[in-house]
């Protein structure tokens, strides 16, 4: 029934797609659904803000301070790595990992401002691979009735508009399913978890793999 089995692992799904996309909502309701049926599972997002590089992130962000595209992107990425002696220990004691966001993120939103993607890519190399990017879309006109944006630093139509074409490019089909995050929270709520949950059986006997 997906509870504890020694020695199966856990999964590491990440759901990605672009700003009001509904990504926070729904990983807390796959998580919580998860919880519920007595399985392993733990919740993680990127950027992760309260660690000291997440909190210089946070800063940026949030418009507080300047810094080089280079030097954020290279923060990013520190935030991923400084995570993954705990989600490696975690994933092979049979705790499956919902994450909020990751490293194609952190391409796609560098690469809108212009760095290369091959330049991007290069800090990543060597993450923790997901079993599975479940890629959420939103039309512009949906994600628009879901409210202004924020004050935050990338919360803006046409920069928006680069993030989601260069998610496209990224896009593997080998791993990644795209979920379409349209109809309500409980619709898209349903194919995520079915989806997930595929997911961690298929994953159960897979050795783990890296960027
Ligand atoms: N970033 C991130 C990088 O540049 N490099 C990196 O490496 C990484 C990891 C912060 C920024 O950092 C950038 C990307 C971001 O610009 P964040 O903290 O994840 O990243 O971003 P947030 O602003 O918190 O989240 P998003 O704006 O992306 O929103 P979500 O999580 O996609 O959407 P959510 O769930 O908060 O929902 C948005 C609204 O829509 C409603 C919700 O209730 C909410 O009000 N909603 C729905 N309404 C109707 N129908 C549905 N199905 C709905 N689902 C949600
Ligand atoms: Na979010």
């Amino acid at each position: 029934n997906g509870c504890v089995k020694a020695g199966l692992r856990g999964a590491l799904i990440v759901l990605e797609g672009c700003d009001r996309s509904g990504k926070s909502t729904q990983c807390s309701k796959l998580v919580e659904r998860l919880v519920q049926e007595g399985r392993q599972v733990l919740l993680m997002r990127f950027p992760d803000r309260t660690t000291p590089i997440g909190q210089m992130i946070d800063s940026y962000l949030q418009q507080t301070v300047e810094l080089d595209d280079h030097v954020v992107h290279l923060l990013f990425s520190s935030n991923r790595w400084e995570a993954m002696r705990k989600m490696t220990e975690l994933l092979q004691s049979g705790t499956t990992i919902i994450v909020d966001r990751y490293a194609y993120s952190g391409v796609a939103y560098s690469a809108a401002k212009g760095l290369s993607v091959d330049w991007c890519r290069q800090p990543d190399v060597g993450l923790l691979k997901p079993d599975k990017v479940l890629y959420i879309t939103v039309s512009p006109e949906k994600a628009a009735e879901r409210g202004q944006f924020g004050t935050e630093r990338y919360e803006k139509l046409d920069f928006q508009q680069k993030v989601n074409n260069m998610f496209l490019y990224l896009k593997d089909p080998s791993y990644w399913q795209t979920v379409s995050g349209e109809g309500s929270i409980d619709v898209v709520h349903a194919e995520i978890y079915k989806l997930a949950t595929q997911t961690i059986k298929e994953s159960e006997h897979l050795p783990l793999l890296k960027l």
